[in-house]
């Protein structure tokens, strides 16, 4: 008989993601984690603005929609006004990086005691696929039409590894939920990111890279193949700090 896999509590309904988006796997994998740790009754989330919004729309937890962008610096104010809450922005990348670049790296840079989930699928995802700061070079969007040209846009950002070597966070990880293998991992990227907060260490973040296989123009197992081929060599998994989230 297979192990029984129950929901978590916390999800009460279905949720409106595209088929073979991601978003529904990460959300899950933070449920989990939180029933884990007893912290289900006691988290507040300030939610970005894109289908990281839908978190909002099957889950028992106390959430606040933020401005686009901003859930950086509603986060802090959560968190410093009830200390005891666990507060997780959960962001895409365009909400967390692009334009809400100035409140994630300010809130990275104070350190605040707040975990911070950015789910990275190369593209503003909601909107029908124009280019973000993660939009891979010659990735062709709605808006870089001919493939993004680096020459002219930038590169593509790579936020945790910044965040880790610059500044002085408790916890910095990036996983992936394109294979079984990387989603148990994800999970304990998760996991010790909020155990870095309960613990009072400060900053922590998760980046997942997620496929968004309707923007992408690809089947979901193909979606799951450029994640493993393609973007895992520009983004690289694991933890980018040496401690944190441990149980002491
Ligand atoms: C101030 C403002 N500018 C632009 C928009 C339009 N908008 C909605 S969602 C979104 C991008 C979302 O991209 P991302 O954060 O990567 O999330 P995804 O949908 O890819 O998960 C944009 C630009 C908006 N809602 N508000
Ligand atoms: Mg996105």
């Amino acid at each position: 008989m297979p192990a029984e896999r129950k929901v978590p509590e916390m999800i009460d309904r279905p949720m409106s993601f595209c088929p073979g988006c991601g978003h529904g796997i990460i959300i899950r994998l933070i449920c989990e984690c939180l029933e884990e740790l007893g912290q289900d009754q006691n988290v507040i989330f300030p939610i970005g603005v894109g289908c990281s919004s839908n978190l909002g729309g099957g889950l028992v937890a106390d959430r606040l929609h933020c401005l686009h962008g901003r859930a950086g610096a509603v986060a802090t104010g959560i968190k410093r006004v009830n200390p005891d809450n666990l507060v997780i922005t959960y962001q895409g990348d365009g909400d967390a990086y692009s334009i809400g670049i100035a409140e994630t790296t300010n809130a990275a840079y104070r350190n605040e005691n707040i975990t911070v989930i950015t789910v990275n699928n190369t593209n503003f995802g909601m909107t029908g696929g124009q280019m973000s700061l993660t939009t891979m070079e010659g990735q062709k969007t709605s808006t870089t039409v001919h493939g993004r040209d680096c020459s002219v846009t930038g590169f593509p950002i790579r936020f945790p590894e910044l965040v880790a070597s610059q500044f002085h966070p408790a916890y910095v990880a990036r996983g992936s939920v394109s294979s079984p293998a990387n989603i148990k991992k994800t999970k304990g990227y998760i996991k010790k990111a909020l155990q870095a907060q309960i613990n009072r260490e400060g900053y922590s973040m998760v980046e997942v890279m997620s496929p968004c296989p309707v923007n992408w123009g690809m089947k979901p197992i193909q979606a799951m193949e450029r994640i493993n081929n393609d973007l895992i060599s520009y983004y690289p998994l694991g933890e980018f700090t040496e401690k944190g989230g441990e149980t002491r």
